[in-house]
């Protein structure tokens, strides 16, 4: 029954293909003369909608906007504010499948996967409303004749920018976080993905935003969304996207312009280079399926996605074989038809450069496999290296695209010590049945997310919060309880209450 939900909401969305789609400033949907076209990555004849991009000047009248609704949205009870995100919730639930379908055509994401983003971006609305409530109560630490109490307030204006990977879940983890917390929110979203950010917009727009708290401005990120990043009166920025942006954020937000008096604030989510390792107890059935789902799934495009495994010799051969005879059965083709497991990459430019770095890594490494290929849409087949070195390009850099890098490694300590050896310290796997090695994973393997004996994409909001440190992000657990502080401004307050002898 639910697939046949599925198949009848794509027939319902393919019917307003084309439609034009424009930013919503101050609770208003305004007009950009500037239109975008954007094409199905599956079949890039096919036009899914335009978008009418948000100018400079107009994300100074949301900046302005934002501004003169702060007072009000500040000081509206949380419960309230927690109300707007449960309706929230509410509204993405009757609409899932619609949704899905707009995630699958837009950014070529097969429907299981895009219903999946639907479920996260429901269970972060409704964690956040909770957490933001149990928040609010705040802490009394007192004393005789003193009382201390701990609280925690709104930044001010915060820009949220987001990626394409997950266009629903991940923008709308971040922006409703913004909003709970009191924050009057700007969403940029990536310019691949700014159709279904419209469908967040008309969301919130319906679950009772106030005019001015949210503004949706789908637009260039070089130069609206650095522009918003720049501005004086931006408090804080929350960014998931690649190393390079999330650097320059980074570093922006350390310079004071003109009449700015305060020091902005950044999250940032920026990728990683995975790795799973494979010992010589390992359950290997249970270790490739994983790995193949890890490394695959949605083609790679996944800051959590596995791009290399590192495997014990004495089990190399014999894993290597099953992984890919486990390949050979992925269905690669269009996200909307049924039977593909693996759809396309997201535009051309992401298939030039994932193409760009399997011609470096048969420089550098065995082709050990690569799947068939369709044509007609942006796809990339499932490839995988052997033999490679832990310092290879293609064992470094992140590659987002289905692209694995197999390792081999003497013995473990060796294996984590390759699994440790990049920049990045995202997630990471085990599969193993040796408990000191297990042991020494949990002490020593440098990530955020650490899987063991499964694979290791697809956090769960409230118990597996998500995100990396080294080079992978700053202040971005996601869907835990530490998320929301970066959010919020805590302050103490202590007051004497003794009589004072008057
Ligand atoms: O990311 P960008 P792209 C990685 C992944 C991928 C690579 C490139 O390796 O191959 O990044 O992807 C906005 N000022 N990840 O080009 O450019 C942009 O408009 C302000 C990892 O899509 O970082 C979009 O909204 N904003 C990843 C957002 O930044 C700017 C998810 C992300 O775009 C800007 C996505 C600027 N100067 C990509 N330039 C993950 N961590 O999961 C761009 N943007």
């Amino acid at each position: 029954a639910l697939r046949e939900k599925a198949k009848q909401a794509l027939v319902k969305v393919r019917a307003s293909l084309g439609n034009t789609y424009q930013p919503l400033i101050n609770g208003e949907w305004v007009q950009s003369s500037q239109l975008v076209d954007c094409f199905n990555p599956s079949n890039s004849q096919q036009l899914v909608g335009k978008v009418g991009y948000a100018t400079v000047e107009q994300a100074q009248q949301a900046l302005a906007a934002a501004k003169t609704a702060f007072p009000t949205w500040r000081n509206t009870p949380v419960r309230q504010r927690a109300g707007v995100l449960r309706k929230a919730a509410e509204i993405m639930e009757q609409r899932r499948f619609e949704l899905g379908a707009w995630i699958c055509l837009e950014v070529g994401k097969i429907l299981p996967q895009a219903d999946a983003e639907i479920s996260e971006a429901i269970d972060f609305c409704r964690y956040y409303a909770d957490e933001m409530e149990r928040l609010d109560q705040g802490y009394n630490y007192d004393l005789a004749g003193e009382t201390n109490r701990y609280t925690y307030q709104p930044r001010g204006i915060a820009v949220v920018i987001s990626p394409w990977n997950f266009p629903f879940a991940i923008a709308v983890g971040m922006t409703v976080a913004a909003l709970v917390t009191g924050n009057c929110t700007l969403l940029k979203p990536a310019e691949q993905s700014s159709i279904i950010a419209a469908k967040i917009a008309e969301i919130l727009l319906e679950a009772g935003i106030p005019p001015g708290v949210f503004s949706y401005l789908p637009a260039d990120g070089p130069t609206v969304g650095a522009h918003l990043v720049e501005h004086k009166d931006v408090h804080l920025i929350a960014f998931t996207g690649s190393q390079a942006v999330g650097c320059y954020i980074y570093a922006e937000a350390a310079k004071l312009k003109p009449g700015q008096k305060h020091l902005k604030r950044v999250i940032a989510e920026m990728g990683g280079k995975n790795a799973i390792i494979v010992d010589e107890s390992a359950d290997l059935d249970q270790a490739v399926a994983g790995v193949v789902a890890s490394a695959f799934g949605y083609s790679g495009q996944k800051c959590s996605a596995c791009s290399r495994v590192v495997v014990l010799e004495s089990v190399y051969e014999s894993f290597m074989h099953r992984l890919i005879e486990a390949t050979k059965s992925l269905n690669v083709g269009k996200a909307e038809d049924p039977s593909t497991t693996v759809g396309p990459v997201v535009d051309q430019e992401a298939r030039d450069r994932i193409l760009e770095y399997i011609e470096k890594g048969k420089q550098e490494a065995t082709l050990a496999f690569q799947s068939p290929t369709p044509t007609g849409g942006y796809f990339i087949p499932p490839t995988i290296f052997s033999d490679v070195s832990p310092d290879a390009t293609i064992a470094q850099e992140e590659i987002f695209g289905p692209v694995l890098a197999v390792i081999k490694a003497a013995n473990f300590n060796q294996a984590l010590e390759i699994a440790n050896g990049t920049n990045y310290a995202l997630t990471g796997g085990l599969y193993s049945r040796t408990p000191s090695h297990i042991e020494q994973a949990r002490r020593d393997f440098e990530v955020g997310n650490l899987y063991i004996n499964r694979n290791i994409t697809g956090a769960i909001v409230a118990r597996q919060p998500f995100g990396g440190f080294k080079l992978s992000g700053v202040g971005s657990k996601a869907g835990g309880p530490d998320y929301l502080l970066q959010f919020l401004e805590p302050r103490s307050i202590t007051e004497n209450i003794q009589r004072q002898g008057f």
